[in-house]
């Protein structure tokens, strides 16, 4: 008991310092991979990508994880709670051609940086498990993987229009291209044709979309945002024979057959295979100038309602299965080249689109649904709801629905046509030619084509003489030593690819290397993954919503099918964090409203960080910083120190003991009654809070309520039991989000260990409803008074008690009362005039 008189005020720097050590040595937050004692529970924070420091929006988002794995630990699972680093990827190349330095050079010594801020932090993390995805010992299971895929089929090579971005010198994915524009640098994305390195996803694209419902724990926006993504089309797909030929037809992708004796025209993408066949001799100079115009426009601007629509005729013309109609084909921007057929069956009259291009060049508009009821009205734009057919030959008359099922029919029992499912989702594209990323295991050989590398050769080592400064192929093709090799199979000369893999390959599926991040025979025990996947609890910003997750899951599914997982979903709870703002916009350099947590660290501590960015409102809203509000929580983590520290003489060190018991309820009274009472209330609250979507901006409130009991409480006598568990439990409940300080005063209180190897207090709940309540009362909304009662005493005394107190009456005095509400156990609100 002599440690606690020397409590002097509270220190977060000295004590946050001494108990990270002490975490540390006594390997506090290691996982016992092998234990099944207790049920698993596996928390993860999406890992950082190694930019040199970290900013409000980690801090954020991991807080939220460590107090989920922190509670979960107390609540007696066995928990894994890993980091690493997402460190391949173009800023470090970057950098490299900047400032003349390796791009692992920088990336390590960024990585030294943050994780000491990680540490500082507090951060229940097994440093033990960390992993890099730049380094060796994680790609050549990246590359592992990608052989894997290959062999299954779900890798393979195109020559195929990629999106490049002048500025990156380099090919984005689809995802990459925002609004026309790189992701990266907002420069405009242009068309061009390489051969590149493809990821099969669609061929999971109905699974990953099956699956979607069975993601209880994810929100439901990025639920949606997956489905949407995936998008799923069922239509048709129609032949149209050319005119003149036997031996040639254009089939089309619609998801409109019941409008095919609606069609006036045909349009094919500019890169069609098809076009040159088709353009007659007269227009081959016109549609020549399109294709030109049109490979330097993006996707989004092709495909754009706004855009006036472009185009023109290349002078054959085919003919509508249905009723032998002469249709001529165009060329227009707006049919893409990858999706459905890459030919469009154009319908003025029910699309928009089409509608927009028939106006523009003259084209016959002709209507095939009316809407029910309204038959003949003029058509001032396209028509595109619902209706009944008309001019349709045997179909006029049906309902729209109806008539789809049998034109489909029709056409497939006279040959030319069939059902089909078309997705939006494409397939990955994973060759980047970049230098900071894990090397495309593959070798090219004049005789025997593409040989994947054998797997005992892994990895395939990036080269570390190239040049970084080189554009439109990768730096990796400038080393000396690294392309030329020979052929694994035939032992001929063989070159090496030169491209890397996106760096989303390298995340698709680090969660799983967690599980065993040592393993050197391995990309990692299934065994282990079977029992440790999925993640419990996953956390990460809404920016992932699509791309990562759905890599992810693409990844989890196909290992799955080789048998490496046990289920093939990879994250069973998903949290996306709100951002921190400042000043209601989010934190940026450029707007100069950054706040660095090192700054809050060293003025305040790592404790007042976590307490403060929990505070303010739930983890997935948003949130704005205040610093004010950053000194408040500083001064209520004081509060917490001096009220533990105030009646430290009547604390009764037994209660650390195992089978200390205090007495008994019932013989409680008085304050003592009170003080149970409030500690039971704030216990189940808290876990409850924790339980509902971890709302932990309710749960710091109904802490800070207990705070404020407490430092108002007197004890009665030299040695108060209820006191000491009520101090004891509150260490407990706030460990998870202030660890330093709970561990601090848990010790000089004369507790040994850490309060992270406490069970979670449970809740006695026969002492849940308080005996007596506080009653406020208001005069006209505004508070004038209070009382207390008996808990649920009646309307009719509430209004009674209240209308007797002296000060009311004051109030009363001369007005008239025109209205009484009355709610039990809470207030009592007089309406006077
Ligand atoms: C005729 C039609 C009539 C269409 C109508 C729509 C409305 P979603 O729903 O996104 O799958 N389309 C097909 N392939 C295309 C391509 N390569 N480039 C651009 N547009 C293409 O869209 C399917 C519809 O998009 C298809 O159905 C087709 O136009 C068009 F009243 O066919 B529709
Ligand atoms: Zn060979």
């Amino acid at each position: 008991m002599d440690s606690i008189l020397q409590i002097e005020g509270y220190e977060p720097q000295l004590i946050e310092k001494k108990w990270q050590s002490e975490w540390e040595s006594q390997a506090l937050f290691q996982t016992d991979i092998r234990n099944t004692d207790r049920t698993k529970f596996y928390a993860l924070s999406m890992f950082p990508y190694p930019s040199g420091r970290l900013h409000m929006g980690h801090v954020r988002n991991y807080t939220i994880t460590d107090v989920i794995a922190r509670v979960k630990r107390m609540q007696g699972f066995n928990v894994l709670h890993p980091m690493g680093w997402d460190s391949f990827g173009l800023p470090a190349e970057n950098a490299a051609i900047k400032n003349n330095i390796p791009p692992g050079e920088w990336t390590f010594s960024n990585i030294e940086h943050m994780r000491t801020q990680l540490k500082q932090l507090g951060l229940a993390y097994d440093w033990e498990r960390e992993v890099f995805t730049c380094r060796s010992d994680y790609y050549k299971w990246t590359q592992w993987i990608f052989l894997y895929l290959y062999k299954r089929g779900l890798a393979y090579k195109k020559e195929a229009p990629v999106n490049w971005c002048d500025e990156c010198h380099t090919v984005l994915a689809n995802e990459q291209v925002i609004d026309g524009k790189c992701w990266r640098d907002d420069s405009v994305v242009v068309k061009k044709f390489l051969s590149q390195w493809f990821f099969k996803i669609t061929d999971y694209a109905e699974r990953l979309l099956k699956n979607l419902p069975s993601l209880e724990g994810w929100p439901d926006r990025v639920t949606l945002m997956q489905k949407n993504w995936i998008n799923k089309s069922v239509g048709a797909e129609i032949a149209f024979p050319v005119e003149g030929r036997d031996d040639c037809s254009v089939s089309i992708f619609t998801t409109r057959p019941d409008t095919i004796f609606g069609v006036t025209y045909m349009v094919l993408a500019p890169e069609h295979p098809l076009v040159d066949e088709l353009t007659t001799p007269e227009h081959r100079q016109q549609v020549e100038a399109y294709r030109q115009a049109t490979a330097r426009k993006s996707e989004i601007e092709r495909t754009s309602t706004e855009r006036e629509k472009t185009g023109v005729p290349i002078g054959s013309v085919v003919i509508n299965p249905f009723n032998g109609d002469r249709v001529p084909v165009w060329i227009a921007d707006y049919a893409l080249l990858d999706y459905g057929t890459g030919a469009v069956m154009a319908v003025p009259a029910h699309d928009e689109r089409d509608f927009a291009f028939a106006k523009a060049f003259n084209l016959p508009i002709k209507r095939v649904i009316e809407r029910p009821g309204a038959v003949g009205l003029p058509l001032n734009e396209a028509y595109t709801e619902p209706g009944v057919l008309v001019d349709s030959a045997e179909f006029t008359g049906l309902d729209n629905e109806t008539a789809k099922r049998k034109i489909v029919k029709l056409a497939e029992e006279k040959g030319f046509g069939t059902g089909r499912v078309q997705y939006r989702l494409r397939d990955w594209l994973v060759s980047r030619q970049r230098y900071w990323g894990t090397p495309i295991p593959v070798v090219y050989c004049e005789a025997c084509g593409t040989v994947p590398v054998p797997d005992e050769q892994l990895p395939v080592t990036l080269p570390e003489d190239v040049d970084f400064t080189v554009s439109g192929t990768s730096p990796v093709a400038t080393s000396k030593t690294f392309a030329q090799t020979s052929c694994p199979t035939c032992n001929g000369p063989a070159r090496r690819e030169t491209d890397t893999m996106d760096t989303f390959v390298c995340s698709s599926w680090y969660y799983l290397r967690f599980v065993d991040p040592h393993n050197a025979e391995k990309p990692f025990d299934p065994e282990l993954v079977k029992r440790w996947l999925p993640v419990d609890q996953y956390v990460g910003g809404i920016e992932h919503a699509i791309l990562h997750l759905m890599y992810s899951r693409f990844f989890m599914m196909a290992l799955h099918d080789g048998e490496w997982t046990g289920g093939d979903e990879p994250f069973k709870n998903l949290l996306t964090q709100g951002m921190v703002l400042k000043d209601g916009a989010k934190m940026s350099k450029s707007k100069g409203n950054v706040v660095d947590p090192d700054a809050i660290f060293r003025e305040f501590g790592a404790d007042t960080a976590r307490f403060f960015i929990l505070s303010d409102s739930p983890p997935q809203a948003d949130f704005d910083w205040k610093d004010s509000a950053v000194e408040g929580c500083y001064k209520f983590l004081n509060r917490v120190w001096r009220s533990v520290v105030e009646h430290r003489s009547v604390f009764v060190p037994d209660v650390f003991s195992d089978g200390y018991t205090l007495p008994p309820y019932g013989e409680m009274s008085g304050t003592t009654r009170e003080l149970y009472q409030w500690t039971q209330r704030t216990v189940y609250g808290v876990t409850q809070d924790l339980a509902s979507e971890f709302q932990f901006n309710t749960v710091i409130s109904k802490i800070r309520e207990f705070v404020n009991y407490l430092s108002r409480y007197k004890p009665e006598s030299a040695s108060d039991p209820v006191w000491s568990l009520a101090v004891l439990t509150l260490l407990k409940l706030l460990s998870p989000i202030a660890p330093h300080l709970a561990d601090e005063l848990w010790s000089r209180l004369g507790g040994s260990g850490f309060v992270l190897d406490q069970p979670w207090p449970t809740c006695d709940e026969t002492a849940l409803t308080a005996d007596v309540v506080e009653i406020v009362v208001q005069v006209n909304g505004k508070l004038r008074d209070k009382f207390q009662v008996p808990t649920d005493t009646d309307k009719q005394t509430l209004e009674e008690t209240a209308k007797g107190l002296e000060k009311i009456q004051g109030f009363l005095d001369g007005h008239e009362l025109v209205k009484v509400i009355v709610v039990p156990n809470k207030l009592v609100n007089l309406v006077i005039r």
